[in-house]
């Protein structure tokens, strides 16, 4: 009988799995024609991932993992692009239920194309995404504003934002109660949080935190560590290293505005169609902007998007 269990954990080419939902992590490794059979990415197996696998002779370990031998097809997945300049992609994880975005809007300060590019590609993925705007004891009180506008943005566009403060605990109870029975991907810049949230939603649980220099870390000769967390509350969660170069491989030019909840209906309002809503009469995604109904800093986001994307074609 094949076994099957679900990578827990993706450091380079050394991997956990697990049967879920019960937890019994245990080390294993990827047998060579599996890494073949899935060459378009850098890693053909990642965090999340269905897998089969044959046990060694004797008892698990370290030093006698067991050998995944095939990889179930993904419901979906999120990708990076391996370095900036190549087609290559990284999975970064499989079968989500749903991601938190982690961000915070100082310290570090919030990258609003970064954010948005993230949503796009849990929109290309349907994955249902949640903002978890965090570190708002540091500057609620000292810039009200921002967080309104901030807010008034993603609110705008169709998000649940919910602010929260690992420090203080406001809001972990409402991100626990999300998180309930779910696969759910923690992702965002480096430092805003994601490690210290995951050990608010669970006090049992130790993730690394605090590393500041976790994001020059991030260089070539350095593995980025993917791992599960089985939280108390009864969901999963996956904590990821900062992520740069969250790519959108092979979207059509003409597809990125649908994968911008609220440029999406109005987009079928322009004149011509197709509508790149960039210097085309009778833009019915310009005019919202101008009356405000769209975001400008969102277009401005769907701009970049559609530049960044002739670079790579
Ligand atoms: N003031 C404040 N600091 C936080 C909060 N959450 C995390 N931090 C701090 O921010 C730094 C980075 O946190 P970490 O969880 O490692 O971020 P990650 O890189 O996203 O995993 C650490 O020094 C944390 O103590 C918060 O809600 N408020
Ligand atoms: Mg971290
Ligand atoms: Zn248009």
């Amino acid at each position: 009988m094949k076994k099957e269990a679900v990578v827990i954990r993706n450091a380079g080419s050394h991997f956990y799995l697990s049967r879920l939902p019960e937890w019994n992590p245990f080390p294993a490794v990827l047998r060579g024609r599996v890494r073949l059979k899935r060459s378009e990415s850098t890693n053909p197996v990642a965090v999340g991932d269905k897998v089969q696998y044959e046990t060694p002779d004797g008892d698990i370990s370290e030093e006698n993992p067991a050998v995944i031998t095939g990889v179930t097809d993904r419901s979906n997945y999120i990708i990076r692009r391996s370095t900036n300049l190549s087609r290559q992609s990284h999975v970064i994880a499989a079968n989500l239920d749903q991601a938190l975005i982690c961000v915070s809007l100082f310290f570090p300060e919030i990258k609003l194309p970064f954010l948005d590019r993230l949503l796009v590609t849990c929109e290309v993925y349907k994955i249902p995404a949640v903002i978890v705007l965090n570190k708002v004891d540091l500057y609620r009180n000292e810039a009200p504003d921002a967080v309104r506008y901030f807010t008034d943005i993603y609110a705008g566009a169709g998000y649940r934002v919910i602010q929260t403060s690992t420090l203080t605990g406001e809001g972990i109870d409402e991100v626990r109660e999300l998180c309930k029975g779910k696969l759910n991907l923690l992702c965002g810049e480096s430092g805003v949080g994601k490690s210290s949230l995951i050990k608010a939603l669970d006090p049992g649980l130790s993730p690394k935190t605090g590393d500041i220099s976790e994001a020059h870390l991030q260089g070539k000769h350095t593995t980025s560590l993917y791992e599960m967390y089985r939280m108390d509350c009864g969901g999963f969660v996956i904590d990821s290293p900062g992520l740069r170069g969250f790519g959108l491989v092979d979207l059509e030019k003409e597809e990125i505005y649908k994968y911008f909840p609220e440029m999406l209906a109005t987009g079928d309002k322009c004149r011509f169609i197709p509508c790149t809503h960039t210097h085309e009469p009778g833009c019915a995604v310009k005019e919202a902007v101008e009356k405000r109904e769209i975001s400008p800093e969102r277009y401005n986001s769907y701009l970049g998007m559609l530049e960044e994307d002739k670079k790579f074609r």
